[in-house]
């Protein structure tokens, strides 16, 4: 039954991934526990490009559309999927969104996935990069303690980064040791959405993997 549907899901994001390509976009996943940053993230990632890049955002939650109206209110295209009790998205549910936002000249679709660090890591939606946020309040042993999560993750975001002079418990290096631990090679990057400190490595990333996703495009088509 649980294999039957995650059959059913992979054939559905294989299609989501056939969309992003026709139109050179790279997709991004943003998983983290709720409240750990993502739209926070994403506010900024917009205000620092500066119409740069033209990016769109597929938002999940169980209810309310106000992740989809922060990004709105920042002039960027937004489609709100509501779950109602469903704790991760699935790549059907991202096709819907799909069908709704024009991809002609967008660079990078972000979808920010439901707040939650176990299921959404078992559901593919097409995207060519999970990007796993760990926010400093939660402690740095959530990779060891949520291994799924954080060993799918080609980027980790260790978020809220401002606080880490209050947070004398948190220890960057020992979260890095618990990816390491799970023989995870991605780059950890240290980033604060608020004071926007390491927003530039950040975009660097960002744009490397938009120029493989766009080589890669080119050397199928
Ligand atoms: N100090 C600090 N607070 C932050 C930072 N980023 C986000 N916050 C705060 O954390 C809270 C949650 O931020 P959101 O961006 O809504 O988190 P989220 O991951 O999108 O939450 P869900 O979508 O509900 O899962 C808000 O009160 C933010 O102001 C940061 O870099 N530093
Ligand atoms: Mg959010
Ligand atoms: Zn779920
Ligand atoms: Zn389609």
């Amino acid at each position: 039954m649980l294999k039957g549907l995650l059959d059913a899901n992979d054939h559905q994001a294989a299609h989501n991934r056939e969309h992003f390509a026709r139109h050179g976009v790279l997709a991004v996943n943003l998983m983290s526990s709720p409240g750990a940053g993502k739209t926070a993230l994403l506010e900024k990632t917009i205000d620092v490009l500066g119409g740069d890049l033209r990016v769109a955002v597929i938002e999940g939650d169980l209810e309310t559309e106000n992740d989809a109206d922060r990004i709105r209110r920042k002039g960027v295209p937004a489609v709100q999927i509501s779950t109602g009790s469903a704790c991760h998205l699935d790549a059907h549910m991202v096709h819907s969104a799909l069908h709704e936002l024009e991809l002609d000249g967008v660079d990078i679709v972000f979808i920010e996935n439901v707040g939650n660090l176990v299921c959404p890591a078992s559901f593919d939606l097409g995207q060519h990069v999970n990007v796993a946020l760990l926010s400093t309040p939660e402690g740095h042993d959530k990779p060891a303690k949520y291994p799924v999560m954080f060993r799918g993750a080609q980027l980790v975001v260790i978020s809220k980064a401002d606080l880490l002079p209050v947070l004398d418990d948190f220890d960057p290096a020992y979260a890095t040791d618990c990816l390491r631990q799970l023989a995870n090679t991605a780059p950890v990057l240290e980033l604060s959405a608020k004071t926007g400190n390491g927003i530039d490595a950040w975009l660097d990333w960002l744009l490397t993997e938009l120029g493989s996703t766009r080589q890669a495009a080119a050397a199928v088509s």
